[in-house]
């Protein structure tokens, strides 16, 4: 029987006495995707600082708890290069708190002296606000509870207003809230939903938080499949030891932070995160070029019968699509002194294209309506504005639409995971495979298309013909159709 991965059975010590490491930061969203990227940067902070181990909290289910108790909280960080895969494991988190059964240690956690920054990775539809406006939603579930139960919050903004509160009357100064998910202008975006929140309670909390307490935006990019069995089975085959859920991911990683932080931070830059005044650039470029040509490739692949995005990019006509959304339609709406925009591109197709990584094409699918806002509508507005063309954009959009309709091309249930996934699911009911009616009426849905892109009939009469061409011909046919159309690379 093998062992289970704890410090007792640690191969290879770690880089640094573990008892002697306190927690600094409480991170909200304990994912895959947190433990592949930031818990690593932190991992390599506390070689020379200890003040800054992770008490982590899952917000929704107990699971990584579960997974990670029984080993000290240790977990295998796996890295699958093209060549070869390197296995390390982290330890920089103290312990994981599940927030719905363990709230008193979360909010003491969070309450705690020595914790000055608060970090998130909840995903987009975790701040409970509209993606359109970035708006807290005062309608949602989780905000009408919290209000109801400010001493009891569930939601993020509400657990963070309910810490500064209790901090605030202890004396104590606030944490830096630290936000890392793919949001535009995400530090700005939290502030406002927080500040938002707290205003429905107390004004003068508010008025509070938006005096006292930094949101430092930050750009985060690491590619992190979902861990699968056998994902855990190749960890167990190559060190011995047994890892309920290791986290898998590329050797890229890539983080961007405004050097805002009200109560200290740790050396970020020395473990290679970039400290900058304004994020804005760099976000701009990853959720426009990476995360755009993500989910039109998720889209439009699954539909083709492409399971990864190795597969997917592999696909010649998906390939020349993607090149030129990025080259022909993104690349010319970012903003200067990004450095080499080119090679920035070719580097995200040769990361796209990595076999050793088997990122589902239906994990990126997910919760599509809060994600095309900032990753393909925001560039489509803009472009549209200056009279330019969108079709490549415009069909990430259609591909999306089609998706939403719950069938694919072998018309296989599709299990549509999105916050908004009824209502979505109803008004592509009601289309009735009629592509006009499908667009028309998802357009309509304020909290992904806003009020204008409604009434932009140019984009309409283009999402429909290419909606119609997906639900008559199939995704390939509609690819080679317009990469037809266009010089080829
Ligand atoms: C992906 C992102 O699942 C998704 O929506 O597009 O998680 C993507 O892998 C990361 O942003 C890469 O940094």
């Amino acid at each position: 029987m093998p062992q289970r991965l704890s410090l007792a059975t640690l191969g290879k010590p770690l880089p640094y006495d573990r008892s002697a490491v306190t927690s600094g930061i409480v991170h909200l969203g304990i994912g895959a995707f947190h433990r592949a990227h930031m818990a690593a940067y932190i991992d390599d902070v506390l070689a020379f600082d200890p003040a800054w181990g992770i008490t982590g909290a899952s917000l929704r289910r107990p699971d990584t708890r579960d997974a990670l108790a029984p080993q000290d909280f240790l977990y295998s960080h796996v890295v699958r290069g093209t060549e070869r895969t390197e296995i390390k494991v982290i330890g920089s988190l103290l312990d994981v708190l599940d927030a719905n059964t363990q709230h008193d240690a979360l909010m003491a956690a969070l309450c705690a002296p020595n914790t000055l920054i608060v970090s998130l990775t909840v995903t987009e539809k975790g701040y409970c606000h509209d993606p359109t406006t970035g708006q807290i939603d005062p309608g949602h579930h989780d905000i009408l509870h919290d209000l109801a139960h400010p001493e009891m919050p569930m939601s993020a903004p509400g657990l963070l207003v309910r810490a500064i509160e209790l901090r605030r009357a202890a004396g104590l100064q606030p944490f830096t809230v630290l936000c890392c998910d793919n949001l535009p202008a995400n530090g700005e975006t939290v502030a406002r939903v927080v500040t938002g929140f707290a205003a429905l309670r107390d004004k003068a909390l508010a008025e509070y938080i938006a005096r006292h307490v930094s949101f430092p935006s930050t750009m985060v990019d690491r590619i992190v499949p979902a861990t699968t069995y056998e994902d855990r089975r190749d960890v167990l085959e190559r060190t011995g030891v047994e890892d309920a859920w290791p986290v898998v991911t590329e050797p890229f990683s890539q983080w961007v932070i405004e050097d805002d932080f009200s109560s200290g931070r740790p050396d970020f830059a020395r473990v290679g995160a970039q400290m900058v005044s304004d994020v804005k650039p760099f976000e701009h470029m990853k959720l426009r070029m990476l995360n755009g040509s993500h989910s039109t490739l998720a889209y439009l692949g699954y539909l083709m019968g492409h399971e990864f995005v190795s597969q997917a990019i592999g696909d010649p006509g998906i390939r020349t699509l993607i090149h030129g959304l990025m080259t022909e339609e993104v690349m010319p709406t970012l903003p200067p002194g990004l450095g080499d925009v080119n090679a920035y591109r070719d580097a995200l197709l040769q990361r796209f294209s990595n076999p050793a990584l088997k990122h589902r094409t239906w994990q990126i699918a997910m919760d599509g309506s809060q994600k095309l806002p900032q990753r393909l509508l925001g560039t489509i507005r803009e472009r549209l504005s200056h009279g330019q063309s969108v079709s490549r954009l415009s069909l990430g959009v259609a591909g999306w639409m089609r998706y939403l309709t719950g069938r694919d091309e072998k018309g296989q249930v599709i299990d549509v995971r999105d916050p908004l996934a009824t209502q979505l699911g109803r008004i592509a009911e009601q289309a009735g495979g009629d592509a006009e009616q499908l667009v028309r009426g998802l357009l309509q849905v304020k909290e992904i298309f806003g009020a204008d892109l409604k009434q932009h009939e140019a984009f309409i009469s283009l999402l429909i013909t290419q909606a119609k061409s997906l639900l008559d011909h199939g995704a390939r046919a509609t690819i080679q159709n317009l990469n037809a159309g266009f010089d080829q690379p």
